[in-house]
Formats: structure tokens, sequence, C-alpha cells
């Protein structure tokens, strides 16, 4: 990788045929990722996306809505940069094909090969496909269908006068590039598909089509207009300025990665492209870098193919689970896809599997390192982290994060990027827990927790930056709690230079960044008929049986930290370390305690309390008092136990 050049990088421009899905967003999110982590290490990075807007299905869609295809294109446009910045993607150049630099930029590229004799004038006759805006001259049959296996819908026959790129030139060429150039294209197993596509024999691509008004013009032939991918694929020379701004082209060019789905890459992005940079003298991309698809019920989620969900979608619901910021509910969603998804293979996706991930990785390992460290140094060391001695194995466990962050995303691991991470995270905890701070704080000589929380308040801050170009508002979120810039100023090798800076920095903690969210029984198939509720009833009365009794799940909690609730005299928001986890817990009992009672003692929770929402604040379980309803006394334990220990 050279480091003096622009690092750029693109994602494959979408139709504007509907609003973008999770598949496209998944797409765009791995491209913000990496975009962010260059910049992280330093690097100036162009970060470029945008839409594909002369395809037929696009003119079709207009013309079903009965709009002007101009504002419809505009509307839909307009969509997608809205859903982006929901998702806060940082992309530097919105390319549209549409607009007047870009049909420059074709009909230069048009221009030259007719001069090169790459491009020559003909007649196709033969099958396309409108929906895949694809060509397939040899397919047989009456009423043939598209030979995409996703697609399958019926192609239609043409015949037209057209032009034509010399493709079959360039095969030769292509194998040997593959062979000089092991990295064009990532992950190595997606190359075979690829290689065999070459290797089968490369016919002349048809890239023109007679003029419906909605295309780039054919130079020197009005009644021709570039066929939709030849364009489309010219977008990424357009960004760079290319033909005219030869001092951007030479920053931006080569691009270091196309990330695309496997849909486009062998034919369009491996082949036909790189072909055309061939007859035009312009050297190639370093990358093209291709992921698998998201699936649902094993069917590709797509905008033909319905299915659809969207990241809006996700986040909203997220929101409406969990009392969770809407910029941390979209994070979770980029957490959820980078981390499920082997980058390369295809991926089933299921809200069950993002709610799980929200849970397990995020409120328990992510939350509980600092549900279980912030409100502890709020208590007993006045929110400022106390200095002390680092672990030397919490510091390198960090260490070795990082390290392995930066090579796994440059061989486009991501999830194996967020393993590692979680690893040095899962490490945090488990020192948490042998530590015990909750219980140091209480002995005469604080050095031992001093030693703890500054260790663990350092890896947080180190780990935050790890964590920024994945989950980036999340990330500030957490250094915010710290009490830190929540920007990160320095590339990652400087800000994980060199000794603790946590010592003596105030902490702004405030409230767990991820609760656990309340995961929706699913439905019984079928639900039993509300028959004979009698007999149940009337066991309702004094006793209930020991089955149900055991039902309760009574356990052992340290409370960190009480606060009020805003408008709500009596309640304080209590926050009860029970060992793997720390809940959020409302209680009724800010009129019979001062928080600073609470603070430290060992309760007993209903743990497995339906979670419910008090005075808009989640609650995530109960303590036990005694009172009833003007609560006199807490049920505390006669000595320390475990926290998390069962109370039967
Ligand atoms: O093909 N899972 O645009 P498009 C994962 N305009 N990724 C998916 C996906 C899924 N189920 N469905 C779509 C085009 N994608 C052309 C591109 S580029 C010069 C022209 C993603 O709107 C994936 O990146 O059909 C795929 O390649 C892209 O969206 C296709 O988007």
């Amino acid at each position: 990788m050279s480091d003096s050049k622009v690092y750029y990088i693109t994602t494959p421009i979408y139709y504007i045929n509907a609003l973008p899905h999770i598949g496209n967003a998944y797409t765009t999110i791995v491209a913000d990722t990496l975009a962010r982590h260059h910049r992280a290490r330093g690097r100036e990075v162009v970060f470029a996306t945008g839409t594909d807007e002369h395809a037929e299905k696009v003119l079709e869609a207009a013309g079903r809505e009965g709009v002007p295809i101009l504002d419809f294109a505009d509307r839909l446009a307009d969509g997608f940069r809205a859903a982006w910045a929901r998702l806060d993607i940082t992309y530097d150049d919105f390319i549209r094909t549409s607009e007047p630099r870009h049909h420059r930029a074709t009909t230069e590229v048009i221009r030259r090969m007719m001069e090169t004799g790459d491009v020559y004038r003909g007649e196709y006759e033969g099958w396309y496909c409108v929906s895949c805006a694809t060509f397939f001259p040899d397919v047989e049959g009456e009423t043939p269908t598209c030979l995409n296996d996703e697609c399958r819908k019926p192609l239609e026959r043409r015949k037209e006068p057209a032009y034509f790129f010399r493709l079959s030139a360039y095969g030769d060429r292509l194998l040997e590039h593959f062979e000089r150039h092991p990295d064009f294209v990532r992950p190595e197993f997606r190359k075979s598909e690829v290689l065999s596509f070459i290797q089968s024999g490369l016919r002349d691509c048809c890239i023109s089509r007679s003029s419906n008004g909605w295309g780039v013009p054919f130079p020197g032939d009005d009644s021709q207009q570039a066929y939709v991918w030849f364009d489309a694929l010219i977008n990424y020379l357009t960004v760079t300025g290319w033909p005219d701004d030869e001092a951007n082209y030479e920053r931006l060019w080569p691009c270091d990665v196309h990330l695309v789905g496997k849909d486009i890459l062998p034919r369009f992005h491996a082949t036909l492209w790189p072909a055309m940079l061939m007859a035009l003298g312009v050297p190639l991309p370093r990358t093209i870098a291709a992921h698998g698809f998201w699936l649902s019920k094993d069917r590709k989620i797509s905008k033909s193919q319905g299915g659809l969900v969207s990241v809006d979608e996700l986040a909203e619901e997220l929101t409406s689970m969990v009392e969770v910021e809407r910029d941390v509910a979209y994070d979770a969603v980029r957490y959820f896809a980078l981390r499920e998804m082997v980058f390369g293979q295809d991926a089933e996706f299921s809200r069950e599997a993002l709610w799980g991930r929200f849970n397990a990785d995020l409120a328990n390992d992510l939350g509980n390192v600092l549900n279980r460290s912030l409100p502890l140094i709020e208590r007993s060391f006045g929110g400022v982290i106390p200095d002390g001695v680092l672990d030397p194995d919490i510091a390198a466990s960090v260490q070795a994060a990082a390290r392995l962050s930066t090579e796994r995303v440059d061989a486009f691991d991501f999830r194996g990027t967020l393993e590692a991470i979680w690893e040095s995270i899962g490490k945090l905890n488990k020192y948490l827990d042998t530590r015990a701070p909750w219980n140091l704080v209480r002995e005469a000589d604080l050095q031992p927790a001093k030693d703890c929380l500054l260790t663990t308040c350092e890896a947080i801050r180190r780990l935050s930056v790890l964590l920024i170009s994945f989950i980036p508002h999340a990330a500030m979120e957490i250094r915010s709690q710290l009490g830190l810039d929540p920007v990160v100023s320095g590339s990652i090798s400087e800000e994980l230079a060199g000794d603790a800076r946590m010592a003596g920095v105030k902490i702004a903690w405030g409230k767990p960044i991820f609760p656990r969210i309340k995961v929706p029984k699913v439905k019984p198939e079928t639900s039993a008929p509300p028959t004979q509720p009698a007999a149940k009833s009337e066991k309702q009365a004094a006793t209930v049986s020991y089955e149900d009794f055991a039902k309760l799940e009574l356990r052992a909690g340290t409370c960190l930290s009480a606060e009020p609730v805003e408008g709500a005299d009596k309640l304080y928001r209590l926050m009860v370390d029970l060992g793997s986890e720390v809940r959020q817990v409302v209680a009724g009992v800010a009129q019979a305690f001062p928080a600073a009672e609470l603070v430290g003692k060992q309760l007993v929770i209903v743990a497995n309390l339906e979670p419910a929402k008090i005075r808009g604040v989640q609650s995530q379980g109960m303590i036990l008092a005694a009172g009833g309803k003007d609560p006199v006394a807490l049920v505390t334990l006669d000595r320390p136990v475990e926290n998390g220990e069962k109370v039967r």
C-alpha cells in the first residue's frame, strides 16, 4: 500500500428504482468503516458513493409513478443522501450519473475508444434483461429468462444497430494482470469465479442502445446512448476529475478499493471495467473487494425480490424497544452487520440475531466494562480517575487488539477485527470480576483499587480509538463518559503510544449507553383457545406452589449508583452489579433512603422480572424492601456473597 497517495475508496453507485435496503447499506457501511479506519491511521481519504440513474428500470419506475424522470431521480438521489446522513456515512463525494461532469467523462471515454478502434459500430441481436440491465447474446429458447439466478425475469428480444467494445481482445491481458497482482480481487476465494468467466472466452460487449432520452448520448450518433453499465463504471474516474482535472486525477488514481457485492464482480468490475481501463491506457484499481449477500430465509434481499428491510426501520425498532440514543441505535445495526457477516460469504439476516448481538456484545460485554467502573469512580473517588500502575496483561491485550485490527481491516476481515477487540473487552471484564474493585474500595489501602480503575479506564480509552471506525457515535459517547474529547485527535498509533493518560481525568458518567433490550417473545404458531380458566384462578388464593415460587429468580447484587429520576421524587435509577452484568433498576425508595445509603449495599434483586418502563426509564428488575408502598427497610444480606449469587 502506498502511503503518499490519497486512499481512494468507492462503493457501487446504486440504482435509484427504490431507496436503500440493508444490502446497499452494508456495502456503504463497510466503505465508511474502511474510510474512517484509514483516516484514523493518519491517511488522507477520498470516499465516493452515489447513484446510477440511467437504467431502464429507473425510467420505468418513474413512469409507474407518472413523475418526470428528472424529478424522480432528484427525489431518489436525495433519499439516498438522507439515508446515508442518518447512518453518518462520511463520504467525500456523491456522484450522480446524470451530472454533466459524468456525461463529460463518459463521452470522452467513448471518443478515445472510437479513435483507437476499441469501440466500433455493429448490430446487436439477442436477449436483454431490463431488470439487470444486462445483455445475454447466447441464451437459447423461445421465451428465455434471465441467467441471473436471483432474477429469472423474462428476457426481451432486441435487434438494433449498436456500438461494441472490443472486450475479446483483452482476455489474455486480464489473466496476466490477475497473475501479477494477487490482491486484485479479494477475498481470494472470490477470484476463481472471475477467472473461469474470463477463461471461458470473452465476446465483444454491446455498449450502446437506441436512445430513449435518458442516458449519456453517444458521441457522433444521436440515435444511440451509452449502455448503462458502460457509463456507470466510468463514475469511478469521473470522481477524480478525469479527463480535465489532471492534478486531482493523479492524487486519487489508481483507486485503492472498489467495494462491491459478489453480483457485480465477475462480469463487470473484474472484467469489463479493467478491460476498459486497459483500452484507455489508465492504470487498474489496486483491489476490488467483493462481499456476499444478506439473505432472508435463504433468498437474497433485493429491491426487485422484496424482503426488504432498511437500516432506518431497524434503528427505529431498537429505539422503541429500549432507551437508546438514535445514533447509537444506528451504530448497533452497523455493529451487527460488520460482526455477523464473514466478508465475502453470504449471511442470513434476522432481527433476533441483531437483538442477540445487541444484548450479548454491546449491553453485556462493552456496557458492563463501563457500568462497573465509572459509577464506582464517581462514588469512591469523587468522579476523578485515580492514579496507579497499569496491569501489564490488560495493556498487552489492548495492544494486541490494535495490531490485529490493522491487519484484519487490511484483509477486509471486519468480523475478525471486532472479534479481536471483543476478546480484549472480555479480558477486561474478567479482570474486573477477579479484582472486584467494588470490594477493594472498602480496604484501608486504596492503591489496588486505584490501579484497577486506572487500568480499566486507560483500556477503555484505547479501545474507543479502535471502535470509533466501527461504532462512531457509541465510541464518542464512551469517550464523553470517560471525560475525554469525543473526537479522537491523534492517529491510532499516536493514541496508543506511551503511558496512561487517564489519571486525574474527571469522568462524566451519565447512564448506560446500551441498556439491555427486552427481546419480544416469539408468538406461538397456534394459540390454545381460552377455555376453562377457572381451575387456575381458584388457586390464586393465599398460597403459591413451590414450582411457582421457584420461577422467581432472586439474586444478590451490589448497588453501584443511585440517581433521582427526573420529575419523580420517589424514584431512584439504580445501577446494580449482578456479577455477569450490570442492571438498571428503578426503585421507589428515594424518600426513604438517601442515595449514599444505597450505594455499596448488597441488595436482593428480582432478576427475572419482565423489564418495564417506569416514568420513561427502563427498569430491568426490582429490589426487595419491607414496608410495602412506603418502604422502611431494605432487604440485604447479613454477609457479603458473590454478586449474582442466587437467593432462595
Ligand atoms: O448493481 N446483500 O446497483 P444496485 C448484500 N447500479 N449486498 C447487497 C444486497 C444483498 N442482499 N443487495 C444489494 C447496481 N447489495 C449497479 C452498480 S457500480 C458501477 C453499478 C449491494 O442498486 C451490493 O453491493 O443493484 C451490490 O453489489 C449492490 O448493492 C447492487 O446495487
